[in-house]
C-alpha cells in the first residue's frame, strides 16, 4: 500500500481480511454444516450451488444458456451468457464485487440472489463456500468489453482480478476442482448431475442447459436440456418413466398467484396404482412435502367428492373417497415460488409457509373443478379409477381385520423367526432385518441380546407394485416385518407403537442384496413413510475385505480403503467377503453390528424415493426401460449418499 492512503481504509481492509479468513476456516472445519455431507452428495452439491447462480440470472431475464462441463480430472466448468458478475469495486468492501462473491461468506443475498429468498436448508450458501472447499477455483467474467480473471486456492485469492483479454459477449465462467482434503470421493457421476439439471430445465421453461462429459473414456456424453412446456413436460417425462398407460392424453395445468407468490401444478393420471408427486419451492425439491402438497391433496379430494355428489357418481349411501383413492395413478408436479420460503423438517426439505396452502388449495379446487366440468370424459375416467381404488381398499381393510382376528386367535402375534431383545424401550433398541438364514444365524449369535433383535427374512419376493396394500397382509415375506415393527401400515400406521428405534437392513453387497434393499426401502417408503421421514431406517455396512497377516487384522469397507491399508501394511493376505454368511458371529458383531465400531447409512427420503423409482421400473411391464434402468442405477446401491 502507498503511505499516502487513508489509514482508516487500511484498517477496514485488514479487519475484513480477518473476517474472510475466519469464514474460510469455519467452512473448511465443518463442511457438512454448509453442504450437508462430504460424501458424493456434498460433492455434487457444489455444482448445483454454482449453477443456481446462473439460473437466478436466467430468472432475472438476462441469461438464456448455461453450460456445465466435467473436465478431465473431475474439474467442473460452468458458463453462462448472463450479464457477468459485477467487476466494479464493492462500495462497502473496497474490493471488486466478484471477489466479494467468492470470498465473503453469505455474500450472495446481499446484491443478488434473485427475488425469491431462501431460509433454512443448505441452499444458497453460495460461491464462497464452493470456493473454500475447492483446491482451486478460477472465475472469468466478460462485461462486453474486457475479460477479467481471478484465481483462488482453498478459498484464498492468489491473483488480483486481472484483465486477460477482450470480448464483445457478456457472461460468467467458473472452473473449479473440489478439494481432496475435504471430499471422500472426487469422482462426479454424470447421471446424478443430469437428473438435477434436467429438473432445473423443466422448472425454468425455455432455459437451455448443456451438460457435457469431457473426461477420457466418456467422450460423446452430452445432453441438451430445454423444455418449452416447463412442468407439463416434466409430467410427460415422469409419466413415460413409469411405463404405464395414460388415462387422458392432455396434461392438466393449473396456475395462479396471490401477492408475490406463484403456484403452478401439472398433473396426469395413468393406469398404475402408484402415486408420483414431485414438489418444489423456489426450484428446490421439497421431498418431505409441506404446505403446497397439503393444499393440493386437500383440494383434490374435495373436488373428487364434490364432483361425484353433484353428478351422481357417488350415491347417497356411498362413503366419501379418501385422499389416497383420488391419487392412485396420479403423476403430479407442484412448483411454487415465494419470498422468504421457510424450509423445515428433518432434512430441511419441507415447506412451512402457511399462506401457500391456501393459495394452492383454492386454485386447484376452482380450476380442477372447472376442468372436470368442461371435460366430462376425463373426469369420468379418473373418477372410475378412484372408485375402484376405494373398493379395493375396502376389501383390503376387511382382509386385514380378518387376518388380525385369525392371528390373535391362533398364535402370539410376534413372528416365529424373530429373535427379540430383552429391553422393550424403543429408544434403546434396534432390529436387524437380515436376508439369508446363515447370516441370520450369525447375527443371532453375535448380537447383544439386551437391545438388538434379529428378524431373518425368508420366502419369495413380493411384487409390491402389482400386489397392493391388501396383498401385504398375508404375504409371508413382509408380514413378519409388519408385525415385528408393531406400527401397522398405510392409513392405520401408528408410530407410537414402534417397537425398535433403529431398523437396520442387513443384506449382502451383491445383486440379491440390492434387490432386497430396494424392496424393503420401497415398502417403507410406500407403507410406513414416517419411519423414513423420521430417520428410523438404516442400512448396515458389512466390510468387503478382510486383510490379515499374523496378529495384524484389518477390515476394508471399500476398494479405496483396501488399497490404502495395503499400501500402509505390505504383505497382507486378502479375503473378499462374498456375503454376510461368510462371517462368523464374532466377525459380524465386530465389523457390522457393534455400535462402537460400525458405520451404518441412515436412509433419507431421497434414498427411499430413489429406491421406489427403481422398484417401479424393475417390476414394471416394459422391458426396455427396465434394462436401461438396471444399467444406470447400479450405482445407487454403491453410493447411497447421492
Ligand atoms: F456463483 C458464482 F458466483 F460463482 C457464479 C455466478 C457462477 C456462475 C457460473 C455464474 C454466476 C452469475 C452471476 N451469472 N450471472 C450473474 N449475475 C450477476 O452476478 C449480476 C450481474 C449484474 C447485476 C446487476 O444488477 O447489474 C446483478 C447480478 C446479480
Amino acid at each position: 500500500m502507498e503511505p499516502t492512503q487513508n489509514p482508516q481504509h487500511l484498517e477496514d481492509y485488514g479487519a475484513s481480511q480477518i473476517q474472510v479468513l475466519e469464514g474460510l476456516e469455519a467452512v473448511r472445519k465443518r463442511p457438512g454444516m454448509y453442504i450437508g455431507s462430504t460424501g458424493p452428495r456434498g460433492l455434487h452439491h457444489l455444482v448445483y450451488e454454482i449453477v443456481d447462480n446462473s439460473i437466478d440470472e436466467a430468472m432475472a431475464g438476462f441469461c438464456t444458456d448455461i453450460n456445465v462441463e466435467i473436465l478431465d480430472g473431475d474439474i467442473i466448468r460452468v458458463r453462462d451468457n448472463g450479464r457477468g458478475i459485477p467487476v466494479g469495486i464493492h462500495p462497502q468492501k473496497g474490493i471488486p464485487t466478484v471477489t466479494v462473491v467468492f470470498t465473503v461468506l453469505h455474500a450472495g443475498g446481499k446484491f443478488g440472489g434473485g427475488a425469491y429468498k431462501v431460509s433454512g436448508g443448505l441452499h444458497g450458501v453460495g460461491a464462497s463456500v464452493v470456493n473454500a472447499l475447492s483446491e482451486w477455483l478460477e472465475v472469468e467474467v466478460c462485461d462486453g468489453e474486457k475479460i477479467y480473471k481471478q484465481r483462488y486456492e482453498r478459498g484464498v485469492a492468489v491473483t488480483e482480478l486481472q484483465v486477460v483479454g477482450e470480448g464483445k459477449e457478456t457472461g460468467t465462467r467458473v472452473t473449479f476442482k473440489p478439494d481432496g482434503e475435504i471430499f471422500e470421493d472426487l469422482v462426479f457421476d454424470y447421471d446424478t448431475l443430469l437428473t438435477r439439471l434436467r429438473e432445473q430445465a423443466f422448472l425454468n421453461a425455455g432455459l437451455r442447459i448443456h451438460l457435457t462429459d469431457l473426461r477420457p473414456g466418456h467422450e460423446d456424453t452430452h445432453d441438451e436440456l430445454c423444455y418449452e412446456g416447463g412442468i407439463r413436460s416434466f409430467v410427460e417425462f415422469l409419466q413415460k418413466k413409469t411405463g404405464s398407460e395414460v388415462l387422458h392424453e392432455d396434461v392438466i395445468s393449473i396456475s395462479g398467484t396471490a401477492g408475490d407468490s406463484i403456484a403452478e401444478i401439472a398433473m396426469q393420471y395413468n393406469d398404475s396404482y402408484n402415486e408420483v408427486m414431485y414438489s418444489f419451492a423456489n426450484d428446490i425439491r421439497t421431498i418431505e412435502g409441506g404446505t403446497h402438497e397439503t393444499g393440493f391433496k386437500a383440494a383434490l379430494t374435495r373436488v373428487f367428492n364434490d364432483y361425484g355428489r353433484k353428478f351422481g357418481l357417488l350415491k347417497e349411501q356411498d362413503k366419501n373417497l379418501s385422499g389416497e383413492d383420488c391419487r392412485e395413478g396420479l403423476t403430479v408436479v407442484i412448483s411454487v415460488k415465494l419470498t422468504d420460503a421457510q424450509f423445515e423438517g428433518q432434512t430441511k426439505a419441507k415447506l412451512g409457509n402457511t399462506e401457500i396452502r391456501t393459495l394452492v388449495e383454492s386454485i386447484v379446487y376452482d380450476k380442477l373443478m372447472t376442468y372436470f366440468e368442461e371435460n366430462p370424459a376425463v373426469a369420468r375416467a379418473v373418477f372410475d379409477k378412484a372408485i375402484n381404488a376405494a373398493r379395493v381398499r375396502d376389501a383390503a381393510r376387511r382382509a386385514r381385520d380378518l387376518a388380525r382376528r385369525k392371528t390373535a386367535l391362533e398364535t402370539a402375534s410376534l413372528p416365529g423367526k424373530l429373535a427379540d431383545c430383552s429391553d422393550k424401550n424403543p429408544e434403546n433398541t434396534e432390529i436387524f432385518i437380515v436376508e439369508g438364514d446363515s447370516a441370520g444365524g450369525s447375527a443371532k449369535q453375535g448380537r447383544d441380546r439386551r437391545y438388538q433383535a434379529i428378524l431373518p427374512l425368508w420366502g419369495k419376493m413380493l411384487n409390491v407394485e402389482k400386489a397392493r396394500l391388501d396383498k401385504v397382509y398375508g404375504n409371508e415375506k413382509l408380514m413378519p416385518v409388519v408385525t415385528a415393527l408393531g406400527t401397522g401400515i398405510g392409513e392405520e400406521f401408528d408410530i407410537s407403537k414402534l417397537r425398535y428405534g433403529k431398523i437396520v437392513i442387513m443384506a449382502d453387497a451383491d445383486v440379491d442384496g440390492h434387490h432386497i434393499r430396494t424392496l424393503l426401502l420401497t415398502f417403507f417408503f410406500r407403507f410406513m413413510r414416517p419411519l423414513v421421514e423420521q430417520g428410523h431406517i438404516y442400512i448396515a455396512q458389512p466390510p468387503l475385505y478382510r486383510l490379515s497377516k499374523g496378529k495384524k487384522l484389518f477390515y476394508a469397507f471399500s476398494d479405496r480403503e483396501r488399497d490404502q491399508i495395503m499400501a500402509e501394511n505390505p504383505g497382507l493376505d486378502i479375503q473378499r467377503y462374498k456375503g454376510l454368511g461368510e462371517m462368523d458371529a464374532e466377525q459380524l458383531w465386530e465389523t457390522t453390528m457393534n455400535p462402537a465400531d460400525r458405520t451404518m447409512i441412515k436412509i433419507e427420503m431421497e434414498d427411499a424415493a430413489a429406491a421406489d423409482e427403481i422398484f417401479t421400473i424393475l417390476m414394471g411391464d416394459k422391458v426396455e426401460p427396465r434394462r436401461e434402468f438396471i444399467q444406470k442405477n447400479a450405482r445407487y446401491v454403491q453410493n447411497l449418499d447421492i
